[in-house]
């Protein structure tokens, strides 16, 4: 591994997905210029380009659709993805499985293997909502995310609290992945090795 390799990428595509209602659109505007803006349902995608607090690099977000007649399409996004980002409407218990199947199907496909994920669980404004925790436990998280960087962040996309803190948790994950793959793994075992053998010797 050289230097240049372990640089960050100057722009890393996010991919932002979640069932319809889970305020997707809504968190991309608030987050892009501070607005509340008054959505429709995303028939397609939404792509806005983030900056980074260093301006170092930029992030690319693509918002998809999240009704069901659009979820066929969302296969069509995944390539080149660096992180993703999945809302979760947390006032919403009734349509909790029905996220976590979506998800769960999500995480299989191969062009997404290992990426880090980060659960947004949205709409902390309203009463009774599910916290991080019970999100984690619902989602089956610790599980089906074992392989990879994951964290859960609560947020309101109508205050904007947490969103913030949900984009710079991946900007973190993409810049220093804490799973070693398994590239790194050999290196450092076949370096553990040498200095054993040179210990031996010396
Ligand atoms: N109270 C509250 N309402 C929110 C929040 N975020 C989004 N909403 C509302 O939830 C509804 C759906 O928001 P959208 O941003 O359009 O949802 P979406 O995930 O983009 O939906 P699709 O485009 O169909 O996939 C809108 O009425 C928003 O105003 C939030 O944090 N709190
Ligand atoms: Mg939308």
């Amino acid at each position: 591994m050289g230097q240049q390799s372990s640089k960050p990428p100057a722009e890393s595509r996010i991919l932002m997905l979640g069932l319809d209602d889970a305020g997707k659109s809504t968190l991309l505007y608030k987050l892009k210029y501070n607005e509340a803006v008054v959505t429709v349902p995303t028939i397609g995608f939404n792509v806005e380009m983030i900056e980074t607090e260093k301006k170092a690099s930029s992030l690319t977000v693509w918002d998809i659709g999240g009704q069901k007649k659009m979820r066929t399409h969302w296969v069509h996004f995944y390539q080149d993805t660096a992180g993703l980002i999945f809302v979760v409407d947390g006032s919403n218990r009734r349509r909790l499985n029905e996220a976590k199947r979506q998800f769960d199907e999500v995480l299989k496909n191969e062009h997404l293997k290992r990426i880090p994920v980060v659960v947004l669980a949205n709409k902390q404004d309203l009463p009774g909502v599910m916290g991080a925790e019970e999100i984690t436990k619902k989602l089956g998280l610790r599980k089906t995310c074992s392989d990879r960087d994951w964290f859960v962040q609560p947020c309101s996309a109508r205050t904007g609290a947490g969103l913030e803190d949900g984009f710079r948790r991946m900007v973190q994950f993409i810049r220093t992945p804490s799973l070693l793959s398994d590239e790194h793994i050999r290196d450092t075992v076949n370096h553990l090795k040498a200095t054993a053998i040179s210990a031996k010797q010396g």
